[in-house]
This record gives C-alpha cells, sequence and structure tokens, in this order.
C-alpha cells in the first residue's frame, strides 16, 4: 500500500527544504560563531565541513529519503532491519529541538512588536533577562510561567500546527511558497540597508580578517561541523523525511546541491548584514567591533535592539523587519523539525495525519512549556548545548559509520543516485563519506566526550558555562540521553500491520 504523501513540484520541495535549512541557525548562530572561530579564517574548516559531510550527507539522506521512501524510522528500518533505532534516535533529537526553537521563535515575535514602539528602552540587556524573561530563579529552577513568551508560542504552534495538518503539498509546501520569497526579500532590504550604514565596512573587516591562529584548535573544527549540521538540517532525521515526498522522478544530487549553496549563500549574506550592522553600532559609539559582538541569544535579542534604537531613520520599521525575517525563517524550520516525528507516528502506528500532528505536536507545545517559565533561558541554554554535541553532531558520525562501514551502502546508494541526477556521483563523494568524514569527525568526537567528561567529575565550576553537576546531569546529559533511550525503546515497539 503506497499512499503517501508528495510534493506538488520540484520547486516546492527544493523551496522547503531551503526553508527548513535556512533558520535562526544561520541569521544569529552563524555570525556570531564565524566570528568566534576565527572570523575569515573560519571559511577554512567551515567549507572544508560544507563539502567533505554537509553536502555529501545531505546527497546521503535525499538518496535515503527517496530510495525507501519513509519516515526517518522506516527509512532505517528499510535499509537494515536492525536499524531503526537511528531512526527513532534522530526523531526525538528533532523533538528535543523543537521544544526550546519554538520558544526563541515567539520571544522575536514579541520583539517583532516592541519594535514598533523601541520598547526596549535604553537598557537592552536589563530589558530582555528583567522585563521580557523575568529570569530571576537560579539554573534548574523554572518558577512561574511567562505570559509574555507563553502567549506567543501558543500562536507559534497553532500556526505550525495547523499548517502540518493540511499535509505535505496543501500546507508545508504552500507555507514555503510564502514565506521563503518573503524571508528573502526582507533579508535583501535589511542587507542593502546595512551596507549602506555609516561603519559597515569596519563591521566587515573584523568579519573577514582571518584569524589564524586559531585554525589549528580542534574547537573551531567542532564548531564548524555543528553549524554545517544544525543549519543544513542533516542528521536528525528532516531531510530523510522531506525527501521521502519526493516523486519516483526527480533529482537528487543537483537539489541537494542547490539546497546546500543556497543555505551557505544565506547565511554568509546574514553574515554580512550582522556585521555591518555591528560596524555600524561600534562606529557610533566609538569602539571596535569586537566589543560589541556577542554570541546567542545576546546578538539578536540585546545587541541588535540596541542598534535599532541607533538606526538613523525607520527603527521601527528596521525593528520590525528584521524580528520578522526571524519569525518567518524559524517558522519554516520548525515546520520541517515537527514533520519528523509526525510522519514517524503516522508510519509506525497507521493513525491519521491529525492525529499524529495534535499528539506528537501537541506533546512538544506541553514541554516547550518548560522554557517558557522564567527558569527556561538556563534549561534552553543547556539542552541546547547537548542535544547539539551530543545529538546531532554525534549521530551524524554513528549514522556515517553505520551506513559506510558496517553496512557498506555507498555504492548503491551512488548508483541509486545518479540513475535520477544530472550530476553524477564520483570518488569525492564515497571518499568524503567513507573516510574523511569518519575519521575527522570521530576524532573531534572523542576530544568532545572528554573534554565534557572531564569538567563534568572534575570541579563544579568547570561545566559548561559554569552550570551545576545537578544541573548539568540532568539539564544536558540526561536529554541527549534521553534520546537515544527512548529512541531505542521505540524501535523495539510493534508496527501497526500493513507498514511493511
Ligand atoms: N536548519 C535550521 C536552522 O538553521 C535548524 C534546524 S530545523 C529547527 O536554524
Amino acid at each position: 500500500m503506497e499512499t503517501r504523501s508528495q510534493w506538488g513540484t520540484r520547486a516546492g520541495f527544493i523551496m522547503a527544504a531551503v526553508g527548513s535549512a535556512v533558520g535562526l541557525g544561520n541569521i544569529w548562530r552563524f555570525p556570531a560563531v564565524a566570528f568566534e572561530n576565527g572570523g575569515g579564517a573560519f571559511f577554512v574548516p567551515y567549507l572544508f565541513a560544507l563539502l567533505t559531510a554537509g553536502i555529501p550527507i545531505l546527497i546521503m539522506e535525499f538518496t535515503m529519503g527517496h530510495k525507501y521512501r519513509g519516515s526517518a524510522p522506516l527509512t532505517f528500518k528499510r535499509m537494515h532491519k536492525k536499524t531503526e533505532w537511528i531512526g527513532w534516535w534522530a526523531v526525538l533529537v528533532a523533538f528535543v529541538i523543537s521544544t526550546y526553537y519554538s520558544v526563541i521563535i515567539a520571544w522575536a515575535m514579541s520583539y517583532s512588536l516592541f519594535s514598533f514602539n523601541l520598547n526596549w528602552g535604553s537598557d537592552t540587556e536589563g530589558f530582555l533577562f528583567n522585563d521580557y524573561l523575568n529570569l530571576t530563579v537560579d539554573p534548574g529552577q523554572t518558577g512561574s510561567l511567562v505570559p509574555g513568551v507563553l502567549i506567543p508560542l501558543i500562536i507559534v504552534w497553532v500556526v505550525v500546527l495547523g499548517i502540518l495538518v493540511k499535509g505535505v503539498k496543501r500546507g508545508i509546501e504552500i507555507a514555503n511558497r510564502i514565506f521563503i520569497p518573503t524571508l528573502l526579500v526582507i533579508f535583501l532590504i535589511i542587507v542593502i540597508r546595512a551596507l549602506t550604514l555609516p561603519g559597515a565596512l569596519q563591521g566587515l573587516e573584523a568579519f573577514f580578517a582571518p584569524d589564524f591562529s586559531k585554525i589549528l584548535s580542534p574547537d573551531v573544527w567542532i564548531a564548524a561541523y555543528g553549524q554545517i549540521f544544525f543549519s543544513l538540517s542533516i542528521a536528525f532525521a528532516i531531510m530523510i523525511t522531506y525527501s521521502s515526498y519526493l516523486p519516483k522522478k526527480t533529482d537528487i544530487t543537483n537539489n541537494a546541491f542547490i539546497v546546500g549553496f543556497g543555505n551557505s549563500s544565506f547565511e554568509l549574506l546574514a553574515g554580512i548584514g550582522v556585521f555591518s550592522i555591528l560596524g555600524f553600532m561600534a562606529a557610533q559609539s566609538g569602539v571596535a567591533v569586537d566589543e560589541v559582538v556577542a554570541g546567542g541569544v545576546g546578538l539578536a535579542f540585546v545587541v541588535f535592539p540596541a542598534i535599532i534604537n541607533e538606526f538613523p531613520a525607520l527603527n521601527g520599521l528596521f525593528g520590525f523587519l528584521f524580528f520578522a525575517s526571524l519569525v518567518l525563517a524559524g517558522l519554516t524550520s520548525l515546520m520541517s523539525i515537527t514533520e519528523t516525528y509526525v510522519a514517524g507516528l503516522v508510519d509506525k502506528f497507521k493513525i491519521s495525519r491529525a492525529k499524529a500532528v495534535l499528539f506528537g505536536g501537541g506533546t512538544a507545545a506541553v514541554i516547550s512549556l518548560l522554557f517558557a517559565t522564567q527558569g527556561g533561558l538556563f534549561f534552553l541554554d543547556a539542552a541546547d548545548y547537548f542535544i547539539n554535541q551530543f545529538g546531532v553532531a554525534f549521530l551524524g558520525l554513528v549514522e556515517v559509520i553505520l551506513i559506510a562501514w558496517f553496512l557498506r551502502k555507498l555504492k548503491e546508494f551512488q548508483t541509486h543516485a545518479n540513475e535520477v541526477s544530472d550530476i553524477r556521483l564520483g570518488s569525492w563523494w564515497t571518499i568524503s563519506l567513507g573516510i574523511i568524514t569518519p575519521v575527522v569527525l570521530g576524532y573531534m568526537m572523542f576530544g568532545l566526550f572528554k573534554q565534557n567528561l572531564l569538567r563534568e567529575f572534575a570541579t563544579d565550576t568547570g561545566n559548561y558555562e559554569g552550570y551545576s553537576n545537578t544541573f548539568i546531569m540532568f539539564g544536558g546529559w540526561a536529554v541527549a540521553a534521553a534520546a537515544l533511550i527512548i529512541g531505542v525503546l521505540l524501535s523495539l515497539g510493534k508496527w501497526n500491520t500493513s507498514s511493511e
């Protein structure tokens, strides 16, 4: 029985895959990561990871989805009856990410409204932590729900689940066809305005100035792989799920190149826009650019509002456009990540899409409330770090080693992709996945485990962000481990009949 949903058009699939890839990771994560890890010199490990892991894995996941036509668990089960657990593990990693990713979109939604009156005032940091997030508890405590986060969070889930209920073609595809071109236009307006601000050039110099002293440090390479995986939505079920809706006659390799380079171009554009604006800020306040840079949350929700205050004209409008672009980019990514477990539930339990959306999406929405509490930011920070390092990056390594070394599937996948694609895969692809990625990523993963475990058992203050051992244990390790353990348990359950 094969009544699987399908994309309506090739452009629809590409738009949806780009929509998944281009997200919060591109707009606020990439510029800060690149800057912290050597600026211009970061492009060496970044391009290396893109060309030897990012795009090759994207092609591999497109091939798997297209060949086995199933959600991640079904795809892995069809590939080999003993590997279904990896599919569920990936789905659960996606599930965890979706619970806090939705909350960041909710913040951006609030901030797009705050923009109009520049509600954040001059102390943007105080506004974020005290007034908006009401962060008055210690890490590990929840406090009460914060209404200012809760309300937009409900809207985020209603929009995303509403789109998913409508299905692949009539929901996800149409939404992406509207959101992605809109996002591109808004973003181009922002970047052009940014480039014409006084001080923009100094910002770009700071962004591109290579600091080659950092290039040999494993941390920088970890950051590059992590950024590529997260940004391309690979190694956590998304691209397998989306490509399982491709029609039989399609193109795999060309599509992967379009999505891969499209995503990186957007990332670069975001870097250029963000750093031009930071250069403007530095010039305004007479300091060096690196003094105004802050990572992640700080960049988008503290530094940007401060800069918007200084805009020569139309402050409110540019603030709105910036935060609206975060919302749009975030929503199309959240759709894709939620679809991973909706598809998994539909396949395994043979329930209707509506029920899967209600049950899967509903559970994620309820769990996301944890991050909408007063202590939510700490939970979010710990979950994000651990699930990315020991969920996404680790899972990517396990997936590649299993497929390339144990199941020896690369040749078969290469033939499959070549049969339908314009571009033929040659030794670049097999060497990247068979040798380079397992060796380089394996080496770096070993170092990462060592570093985190050592500091875990050394002193309290040596932990990630200086969090206590207990908090790191429950808020970090336990979350990453739960994705794997629950994934294995789900794979042990019986499939509802007729799914195979
Ligand atoms: N690719 C997305 C981003 O860059 C993340 C995965 S989907 C939630 O933000």
